[in-house]
């Protein structure tokens, strides 16, 4: 009788065992593909937040100001830009600018100003208004000794003062 109980006791501890073997495995190989799931999310996570970063930082790019510098022909434009850039090359008086020069450097705080100077002459002027859209500052070069041309400069100013385009944009008058 106590043989039968004790093998009884040891058949249930095989069962018992054998119960505990499948439950500890299961939950063993349970908590593994846990595990690892996590790990990729958190990976996945990673990598998206690393794509966030880079679109962050394109839209960290330094500002842009654009500069519109105008005036006759012979006004002194480009020599107001090579004056402000000291790194071009030194420049021929004869040098006339053909259809348009864009110079640009950046200030001490990290702003991008690109002056953009459009030919003068006759015929380049009537491609001014094409350069017109969003320009932050207006520098408009006059040669004040020439008062031959002065009636010009003037018509040229009001024409620029009344475009639509140009009503929040500050005119800088630069005379030579
Ligand atoms: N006397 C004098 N001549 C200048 C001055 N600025 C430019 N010039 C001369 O004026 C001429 C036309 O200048 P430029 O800068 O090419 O004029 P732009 O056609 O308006 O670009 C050149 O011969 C320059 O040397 C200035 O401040 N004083
Ligand atoms: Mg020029």
């Amino acid at each position: 009788m106590e043989f039968k109980l004790s093998n009884l006791k040891l058949d249930k501890v095989i069962k018992w065992s054998k119960v505990l073997v499948i439950v500890g495995g299961g939950l063993v190989i349970g908590l593994s593909t846990y595990a690892v799931m996590l790990y990729y999310n958190r990976k996945k996570e990673t990598l998206t937040d690393e794509g966030f970063e880079d679109n962050v930082k394109l839209s960290d790019e330094p500002p842009e100001r654009k500069i519109l510098v105008l005036g006759l022909d012979g006004a002194g434009k480009s020599s107001f830009l090579h004056n402000l850039s000291k790194t071009a090359a030194p420049r021929k008086t004869s040098d006339k600018t053909c259809g348009f020069n864009i110079v640009s450097f950046s200030t001490e705080n990290g702003i991008n100003m690109n002056f953009w100077e459009i030919g003068g002459s006759e015929i380049f002027r009537r491609y001014w208004s094409n350069f017109l859209l969003d320009t932050d500052v207006l520098v408009f070069v006059v040669d004040a000794t020439d008062a031959r041309r002065l009636s010009e400069v003037v018509f040229e100013l009001h024409k620029l003062s009344a475009d639509e385009r140009l009503q929040k944009v500050p005119f800088f008058n630069f005379g030579k």
